[in-house]
């Protein structure tokens, strides 16, 4: 395995990105992290994910991994140690992130954006309100719905703490993927709800656990420039070995040309199919800044196209 290092793309902001530093603190990794910037174009980015622009998004020297759910699943299987699926629930604790990342999420954003909107950029809203919502997405839609949403979030964010009582973490002894797949969502009201404060203190066993998630931290972190998370890429081949999947659904074939985007909108990306598998799908990318890199995505939640796309 190479000795590049652990590189995450993000902003501080971003609550999808605090689950993956969740991860990193509970796994005690050292990683580098170059901040990008939270509106496109992000010129520095662009080059390493074939143009998919959500955060955050992983490199270890030329292979790139898009989307939560393929990060998270990456440092799991290169950092086995430890694990992140301790409780019984083993691997159906992703589940619960089609839960926590789906449902939940949403209702959550729908009262952080209406409570962030006073002080919003236009250029902002108008680039997450559609991202979230759909492009039918207008603030006083959201607005009339924000009190329903706060309902729907005080409901689930009390299952948590009713499952908290007599635990320190959701599925048991030891923290893991099932406490970063709802601690960012806490995380994220917390920080941008003007009563945030307040309305978490319904939730007593909640909010001690959330100081416990806290404590855990972030790994080692240091900063590094765009630039040079770009010479990494440069300097470093793909680590990826050629994987096919003689039970692919869809029939895909290593060497197909393919185009991945994801389910819920945005640029797709296109490229030499190079990995497959029931969880995950890569494909080789060229880029004059980067020469030959590899860009990994989930399989659920992206929708993979055969041919160019033009
Ligand atoms: N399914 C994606 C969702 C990522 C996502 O929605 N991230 C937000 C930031 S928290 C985003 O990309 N916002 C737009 C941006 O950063 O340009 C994942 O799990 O990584």
């Amino acid at each position: 395995m190479s000795n590049n290092p652990i590189i995450l793309h993000h902003y501080p902001q971003s609550p999808v990105s605090e689950k993956v530093r969740v991860v990193l603190g509970l796994k005690a990794l050292s990683w580098k992290s170059v901040q990008i910037p939270r509106l496109p174009p992000k010129p520095n980015l662009m080059p390493l994910t074939g143009g998919y622009r959500l955060t955050p998004v992983m490199q270890i020297g030329a292979d790139i991994y898009c989307d939560t759910k393929c990060i998270i699943a990456e440092l799991e299987r290169r950092f086995p140690d430890p694990t992140l699926f301790a409780g019984a629930a083993g691997a159906m604790t992703w589940g619960l992130g089609q839960w926590t990342d789906g449902p939940l999420f949403q209702d959550v954003v729908c009262v952080c954006l209406v409570e962030m909107s006073p002080d919003m950029p236009p250029e902002f809203l108008a680039d997450r309100g559609p991202l979230y919502f759909g492009p039918d997405f207008s603030l006083a839609d959201i607005k009339a719905k924000y009190h329903e949403c706060l309902a729907n979030v005080r409901s689930q964010f009390g299952w948590l703490d009713e499952t908290l009582k007599g635990r320190d973490y959701l599925l048991g002894d030891a923290p893991g993927l099932a406490d970063a797949l709802a601690y960012y969502l806490v995380w994220f009201l917390r920080d941008r709800m003007a009563e945030g404060d307040q309305f978490l203190h319904q939730f007593r066993h909640l909010e001690d656990w959330e100081q416990r998630i806290k404590a855990i931290g972030h790994g080692q972190q240091a900063d590094m420039s765009d630039l040079d998370a770009l010479d990494i890429a440069r300097n470093a081949s793909p680590q990826t070995p050629e994987q096919g999947d003689s039970g692919d659904p869809q029939g895909l074939n290593i060497g197909d040309r393919v185009t991945i985007e994801p389910v819920s909108g945005g640029p797709q990306v296109k490229g030499i199919l190079h990995f497959l598998s029931a969880n995950e799908i890569a494909v080789t990318y060229e880029n004059q800044q980067v020469g030959q890199i590899c860009i990994h995505f989930p399989r659920l939640g992206y929708r993979v196209g055969q041919g160019s796309g033009d």
